[in-house]
């Protein structure tokens, strides 16, 4: 197997964006608890945001969500986050919460309310100018609920029309990035429910458009480590939103639900060429806290990722082609379960030491005071967005 040592500055060019909605309250359709703390404006949620970096060194980009996070200054905000140690970084549009939006966004039937959309994720990008971000970030609530709803093939028509007017908009170094979801809030049928859907529009968008892939948007049991290796081989692989789900869209703590998938995810990533600054794939949490507290429930999310990447890392890429190439079953197995296996949790706690980051993020974020202090502090917070 590699040693920690050869992989120790390659954990260094880790970067994982936390949203900003993971700090404000949120919950289930049968009800939102409320917790003490809860950030009261934008600024508040990225200050929290901040902790997370300054504990862990993993996290120096917050993910906006438009109109969750609108403040009139978005220079001012950047400046604020920058002064906090952090920048912000995807800008994720939303068309999915105004009552317009009700048979879809950029797939509706009607033209006024597609206008309505695209007019939304224009002014997205205005954002991304203002505050230097590279990242648009879609996601569609569109689909339909009973058959014969609307017309299918023809939402895909103006789904795509939509898309390419957006796109036209990106500047140079600008992205977009589709983000797919197999159902919900649609029942019977969802405009871009899978990655192959992703991928065509990207495909037919141009160079700057990608896919992103929420590891908790899909059927169970589907093989998600596949879909990575193959957007990866296609060079459409822009963005991960990790969390963990056992059911549908959990959104828990990645990592959580099934470690060993996360370990395989992360393998074909540094396999397939998607890991490290230069990759082009960003790795985003998206994840809600619905009963833990927020800013320990974000430290422990890009913990795991880091060990998972760790134990990817690890793998013996010579070791493992020989086994394969010689037909060796188990052996080939063994290699990848060996790298599984190990608890690197004693060397990332040395390796966090030398780079005087605490070895401990978690005690030491608990021991800070931090918690106590926002909680006597903020009165009447809010929740996340889903209001
Ligand atoms: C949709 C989704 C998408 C949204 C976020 C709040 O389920 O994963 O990324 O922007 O949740
Ligand atoms: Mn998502
Ligand atoms: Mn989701």
């Amino acid at each position: 197997m590699t040693t920690f040592d050869a992989i120790s500055d390659r954990l260094a060019e880790q970067v994982i964006e936390v949203p900003s909605w993971a700090y404000g309250n949120s919950g289930t359709r049968f009800k939102v608890f409320g917790s003490a703390g809860t950030p009261r404006t934008v600024q508040e949620k990225i200050a929290d945001a901040a902790k997370v970096h300054e504990f862990t060194g993993l996290a120096p980009k917050v993910a906006l969500h438009i109109p969750w996070d609108q403040v009139e200054d978005f220079a001012a905000l950047q400046s604020f986050a920058v002064e906090h140690g952090v920048r912000l970084g995807t800008v994720n549009s939303n068309t999915f919460q105004d009552d317009d939006f009700k048979l879809g966004s950029l797939a509706n039937p009607d033209p006024a309310v597609r206008r309505k959309a695209i007019e939304h994720n224009l002014m997205c990008i205005d954002i991304m100018n203002e505050i230097g971000s590279t990242d648009l970030k879609i996601w569609l609530a569109d689909g339909t609920n009973y058959p014969g709803q609307d017309d299918i093939a023809a939402r895909q028509e103006r789904l795509a029309e939509g898309l390419a007017e957006i796109y036209a908009a990106l500047g140079d170094d600008h992205r977009l990035v589709l983000e797919y979801k197999f159902f919900e809030p649609a029942f019977y049928h969802t405009d871009v429910p899978d990655w192959g859907t992703s991928y065509a529009h990207c495909v037919a968008l141009g160079d700057k458009a990608t896919v992103c892939l929420d590891t908790g948007h899909h059927a169970p049991g589907t093989n998600i480590e596949f879909i990575v290796a193959q957007l990866l081989r296609l060079g459409k692989l822009g963005a991960f939103d990790f969390n963990s789900r056992f059911y549908a869209d959990d959104d828990l703590i990645v990592g959580a639900a099934d470690p060993f998938q996360l370990f395989r995810i992360l393998y074909e990533v540094v396999r397939g060429g998607g890991y490290g600054a230069d990759s082009g794939v960003a790795f985003m949490l998206d994840q809600c806290h619905n009963i833990e507290k927020k800013i320990p429930g974000q430290i422990r999310s890009v913990l795991n990722v880091q060990e998972m990447t760790a134990r990817a890392l690890l793998v013996d890429a010579d070791e493992l082609a020989a086994a394969q190439r010689s037909g060796d079953v188990l052996a080939a197995n063994d290699v990848l379960m060996d790298a599984f296996y190990t608890d690197v949790r004693a060397d990332l706690a040395d390796w966090r030491s030398s780079r005087g980051l605490p070895a401990e993020p978690m005690k030491a974020f608990l021991a800070s005071g931090y918690q106590e202090q926002i909680e006597a502090d903020r009165v009447g917070g809010n929740q996340a967005g889903w209001n």
